[in-house]
């Protein structure tokens, strides 16, 4: 379809950097020239003007939760520092800086066409501009009216609570997040599923169980302090780049960084900053890892086991600490001491002196940072992974106190917002209270659905209506098949969104699916607010948009939710309409989401501010104690299958290997901006990232094409590239990799284990 002559994607805004070359040699460093070569490109493009006006606009950064600009300027951070703007941010802007689509495209092409889209093919058709829907037996989306739009949701919404449902990712304004959860809790429902369902739940699951609070104990200005950084699970120099800015800033004062990684990530071993110019261009970057601990996928309960074993063992621990502040810590000491150093050693695939090296580093620093992603949450004892860190954390005094701490690093650019403002299945006791009597109804304790739970529930036929407020639901899931069939269930769904997918083509309803194009965070009419992985919240400015309202009619979030909410309640018991006026959220979410009382004055003060109650300085959490509660966690059980196990005989050529599903740097989750990763050596989408060991003992060769398998699917002509990856261990990309696995989740999280997915390559 790409090649068709009238396509329209040529006249999109120039998004991508030319493909890299497979023959070149990969990066040394991460970040660095391509990095700059990338802004170079992108800022004297035309829409460059347009592009600095948007990077200057007082507004938070569209893509990761760092979190970068706000009512300082557009390039300053949280502890006011100058150029904090990355790559990353630049990509998001120009991509919401597209033309609108053109006219007739909905009616030239039909869903079976737009079904053949690639997912950066589909970011490309350019800005949504008006609603659409797709009807039963219809082969085109077609243009319809907001008026007839609120006409259907009103219908659509009138469903028993436990039949609709809602899911979010985090890009919205935290007045639009508080608003749609209002909305599900005005009607009775609690099915607010979120994308943290399928990211950082577990942190938020564990961390609130450990301290009281689920979110980072750690500011900006808190993580200058610190003397080591223990780096879990994290590509941060992809998917966080500026946080690589406070790693070589600890580096040069004489700081320790341990990294735990089965993928030798070279960013994390060396990077180049544009905000170390000197540094990025002459001597290819700064030292970031001070020690990179490969282990087994997985097996980061063991590794953590180990290392309090060994702090025990070389007498680092803070026994007097752990007796004043903690709970719990007797059972998690003898649970360490009584782990073998073999089966530590045989689960995690580390050697003792590694790990003992490790806990020296940890044991003699004064204050450590432990800070993690996706390679500890998205595991099935995702849970059991964020108290093993935790535990590591408080035997060695590392919480509550400046410059250490645990820190989920989070993902999507306001996901921690939409928690704080309610859209969870698991609301707090004292929001649940405070909605109540906002509400003049006790809030249901109907327990809601999560996203795996609410796939699970479609699948079933127990959903008639579904609002997405931005995400990709569709593609964020595993085995996509069942995603789609689930969705196929679903009578009506809504999709809320500023760019197409590739959900809004495959993800379609049983009757009706709905396109609705909103203006994105630094186009609002209004002011709105946005809240940090670091909790600090910072207010974004009101904007315009580039398209004309004769080309495009884009309505706000907020607007769009309290007509709905307007058309189902009238003014009771809250005035919906007034709240089109956002300082009147903000009202509602002083009175009910603590530690945001300050959110009342922002609008008067326009001081943005750091949540109370969650950056712990004193050893003293918010448990009901006081104290943090510590929590044995049991060693993980990794086994293989075998080829059988696929289908695939012990003869043939080929290999079982655990397969970690994750985002090359140009990408920002399922939506694809580049085709290739550098930093990894990966020259396009269809590749998998093996050891050459491996690859040699399956008989098998760098960049033959194979088959890999995984328990519900498969996909063939996949290349293979020998990479720095751990013997076992092999890497593909998400959302294409979805297809292949069901994927256990987390008990307690309902996070899927999209890291340890085991998977046969072999050739037929
Ligand atoms: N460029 C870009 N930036 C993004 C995003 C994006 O898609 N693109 N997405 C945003 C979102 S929503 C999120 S959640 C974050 C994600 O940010 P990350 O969590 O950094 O991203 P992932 O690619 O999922 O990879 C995590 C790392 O975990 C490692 N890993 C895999 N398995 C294990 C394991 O068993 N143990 C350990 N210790 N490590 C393991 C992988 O090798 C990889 O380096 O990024 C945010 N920022
Ligand atoms: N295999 C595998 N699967 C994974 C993961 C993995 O590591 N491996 N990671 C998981 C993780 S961490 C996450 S967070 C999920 C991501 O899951 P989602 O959040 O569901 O997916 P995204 O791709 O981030 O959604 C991007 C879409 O949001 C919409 N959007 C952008 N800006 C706005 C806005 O301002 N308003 C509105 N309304 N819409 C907007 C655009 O239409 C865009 O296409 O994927 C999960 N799935
Ligand atoms: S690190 Fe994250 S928040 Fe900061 S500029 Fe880059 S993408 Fe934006
Ligand atoms: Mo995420």
């Amino acid at each position: 379809m790409n090649n068709s002559p009238d396509f329209d994607v040529n006249r999109a805004v120039e998004l991508v950097e030319t493909q890299p070359n497979d023959n070149e040699s990969h990066p040394s460093a991460g970040g660095g020239l391509p990095v700059i070569q990338y802004w170079v490109e992108k800022t004297l493009t035309p829409t460059g003007l347009k592009l600095w006006q948007t990077l200057n606009h007082k507004s938070a950064c569209l893509s990761c939760a760092w979190g970068t600009g706000g009512q300082k300027g557009g390039f300053v951070n949280e502890a006011s520092e100058y150029l904090q703007r990355c790559a990353k941010s630049v990509e998001a802007i120009a991509s919401e800086l597209q033309p609108a689509i053109n006219r007739e495209f909905f009616q030239k092409y039909s869903i079976t066409q737009l079904q053949q889209l690639t997912s950066q093919e589909c970011d490309r058709l350019g800005r949504l501009n008006y609603p659409l829907i797709l009807r039963t037996g219809a082969s085109h989306y077609s243009r319809i009216t907001w008026e007839e739009v609120f006409q259907i949701a009103t219908k659509a919404f009138q469903q028993p609570a436990q039949r609709i449902a809602t899911y979010s990712s985090g890009r919205s304004s935290n007045e639009a997040a508080y608003l749609l959860q209002l909305l599900m809790r005005s009607l009775g429902s609690n099915n607010l599923a979120d994308c943290s369902d399928l990211c950082h739940a577990p942190s938020t699951v564990g961390l609130k169980q450990v301290f009281g609070s689920g979110t980072s104990m750690v500011s900006l200005e808190s993580l200058k302090e610190s003397d080591c950084v223990v780096l879990v699970g994290s590509n941060a120099p992809a998917n966080h780049p500026r946080l690589m800015n406070e790693l070589i800033k600890l580096r040069q004062r004489n700081g320790k960084v341990i990294i735990i990684n089965p993928q030798i990530e070279i960013g994390l071993v060396k990077f180049a900053s544009p905000a170390f110019p000197i540094k990025s261009l002459l001597k290819g970057g700064s030292d970031i890892s001070t020690l990179y601990l490969q282990l087994i996928p997985g097996s980061d309960v063991a590794l953590f086991i180990g290392l309090q074993k060994s702090l025990i063992e070389q007498d680092l621990i803070k026994k007097d600490y752990l007796a004043s502040y903690t709970d719990g810590w007797q059972e998690v000491i003898n649970y360490a001491q009584q782990t073998s150093w073999e089966t530590i050693t045989n689960t995690s695939g580390l050697s003792i002196e590694e790990i003992t090296a490790a806990a020296y580093l940890i044991g003699t620093s004064e204050r450590v940072v432990f800070a993690w992603a996706m390679g500890i949450t998205q595991h099935s004892n995702g849970v059991d992974n964020v108290f093993s860190i935790a535990n590591t954390a408080l035997i060695t005094g590392n919480a509550g106190k400046l410059g250490a701490g645990t820190m989920p690093i989070r993902g999507h650019s306001n996901v921690q917002g939409f928690g704080s403002m309610g859209v969870t299945v698991r609301l707090k006791e004292e929001i649940k209270q405070a909605l109540s009597q906002l509400l003049g109804h006790p809030v249901s304790e109907t327990p809601g659905y999560d996203t795996r739970a609410l796939i699970e529930a479609a699948t079933e036929g127990k959903i008639d209506t579904l609002l997405c407020l931005g995400g990709n639901l569709y593609a964020a899931n595993p085995d996509l098949k069942q995603a789609k069939f689930a969705l196929s269930q679903i009578p009506t769904i809504f999709y809320v969104a500023t760019k197409p997918n590739l959900g809004h083509f495959h993800g379609l309803a049983q009757h009706q699916t709905l396109i609705l194009p909103v203006f994105n965070r630094f186009e609002n009419p209004h002011q709105t607010t946005t809240e940090s992985g670091n909790n600090f919240v910072r207010l974004n400015d009101p904007g315009t948009s580039h398209l004309q309202p004769s080309e495009a009619e884009l309505i706000s979030e907020v607007e769009l939710l309290t007509e709905i909410a307007h058309r189902l309640h009238g003014e009771s018991p809250i005035n919906w309409r007034k709240l089109q006026d956002t300082s009147y959220v903000r009202e509602l979410i002083a009175k009910t989401i603590p530690g945001y009382q300050k959110i009342a004055t922002i609008d008067k003060t326009q001081e943005e501010f750091t949540i109370e109650g969650r950056i712990f300085t004193q050893p003293k959490f918010a448990t009901s104690s006081g104290k943090a509660q510590m929590f044995v966690t049991p060693l993980p059980q990794l086994n293989l299958p075998s080829k059988t196990n696929f289908g695939i005989t012990e003869e043939s050529t080929g290999i079982v290997l655990i397969l970690g599903t994750g985002r090359s740097y140009g990408q920002h989750n399922t939506v694809v901006y580049q085709q290739g990763d550098k930093y990894r050596g990966m020259p396009h989408r269809h590749c998998i990232l093996m050891n050459r060991l491996d690859v040699q003992n399956a008989g098998l060769q760098e960049h033959q094409r194979v088959y890999v398998k995984g328990d519900v699917g498969e996909l063939d002509n996949i290349e293979i590239i020998c990479g720095t990856i751990r013997e076992g261990a092999a890497f593909m990309f998400y959302p294409e990799a979805n297809i292949l696995f069901s994927a256990n989740s987390d008990r307690r999280s309902g996070t899927p284990a999209y890291k340890r997915v085991p998977v046969c390559v072999y050739v037929k």
